[in-house]
């Protein structure tokens, strides 16, 4: 079992990626539409520039995405998304020397991207594809399987839950188990519980609150996405996205102290800061009562 003394690793092509201490991973977002930093980096130049101040700021890993998934994003077509990726992925590979995960629902981009040398995919419907789980196995490369119902343009009609921890938990249960049997090893899966996808505002909270649950009946790293979503802005008495930083940092450090190694974040340095701080306290205190 995962444990604060036994945080586990992420094996991703070649490497593995240590998680005794949080793995911070930057975003980077090459699209006109995403909701916090859409436009901005679309264009070659600007994406990589900000790809190398992610990795001056302390990423560990960045994070490639052509399609924008915010609620009611409508979808992009496979080769507009290859399109938009390949040229930053391939100049990050030549360049930077971290591991890259590409932010795709479909095998098609994932195929394209992985031979390109892609290190991992994000794949935040967890499998829609048929032939995701296939493409990621022959490649050897990692893979992260997000919680999400629906579509982005329909997951915010899917907010019924009992228990939003255990379902999360129950419906990526199936999905971990379609790739391991596709030939994806468990080592290379992580698990997200898809915060701000098919949840509302207090749901988000109830699952950072006991994402335990998740980590425990998974038995998989679990990575947290809350960077800039809009239930931190709820909070916050209704700050727009590039005000919502400091409610990220907070974000992860509550999602650290419950169980999750991995953050995807859109500014690295002081959640990087922040997470190494905590993490250091709360192994103090995990030895202290050892
Ligand atoms: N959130 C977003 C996109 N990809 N992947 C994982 N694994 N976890 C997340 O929480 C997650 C994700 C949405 O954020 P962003 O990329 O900033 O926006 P957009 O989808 O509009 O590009």
């Amino acid at each position: 079992m995962l444990t604060a003394a036994n945080p586990g690793t992420w094996r991703i092509r070649g490497r593995t990626l240590s998680l005794e201490r949080p793995v911070v991973v930057g975003v980077l977002n090459v699209t006109p539409d995403s909701f916090s930093d859409g436009g901005r980096f679309h264009a070659v130049a600007p994406a990589f520039a900000r790809a190398r101040q992610l990795v001056a700021d302390g990423a560990h890993a960045l994070d490639l995405g052509g399609e924008s998934t915010r609620p009611g994003a409508a979808p992009v077509q496979a080769d507009e998304e290859i399109a938009r990726i390949l040229p930053v992925l391939r100049a990050v590979k030549a360049e930077l020397g971290v591991p890259v995960t590409v932010d795709t629902r479909k095998a098609a981009v994932a195929r394209a991207v992985l031979a390109e040398g892609a290190d991992a995919i994000n794949d935040v419907s967890a499998l829609a594809d048929p032939e995701m789980a296939a493409v990621v196995a022959d490649s050897g490369a990692g893979l992260v399987l997000m919680h999400m119902r629906g579509t982005p343009e329909t997951m915010q009609t899917l907010i019924g839950y009992r228990d939003v921890a255990a379902e999360v938990a129950d419906e990526l249960e199936p999905r971990l188990a379609r790739a391991v049997d596709a030939g994806v090893a468990p080592e290379r899966i992580v698990v997200d519980p898809g915060i701000g996808f098919a949840k509302t505002a207090a749901q988000n909270l109830e699952l950072i609150a006991r994402l335990d649950v998740i980590a425990e009946r998974l038995g998989r790293p679990v990575l947290l996405g809350p960077s800039r979503k809009a239930f931190i802005g709820a909070l916050l008495g209704g700050v727009e996205a590039s005000g919502r930083d400091a409610g990220t940092v907070g974000a992860c450090v509550a999602g650290l102290a419950r169980g999750a190694r991995i953050f995807r974040v859109h500014e690295v340095r002081a959640a990087r800061e922040a997470l190494d701080v905590a993490d250091a306290i709360f192994q103090a205190g995990a030895a202290w009562a050892r």
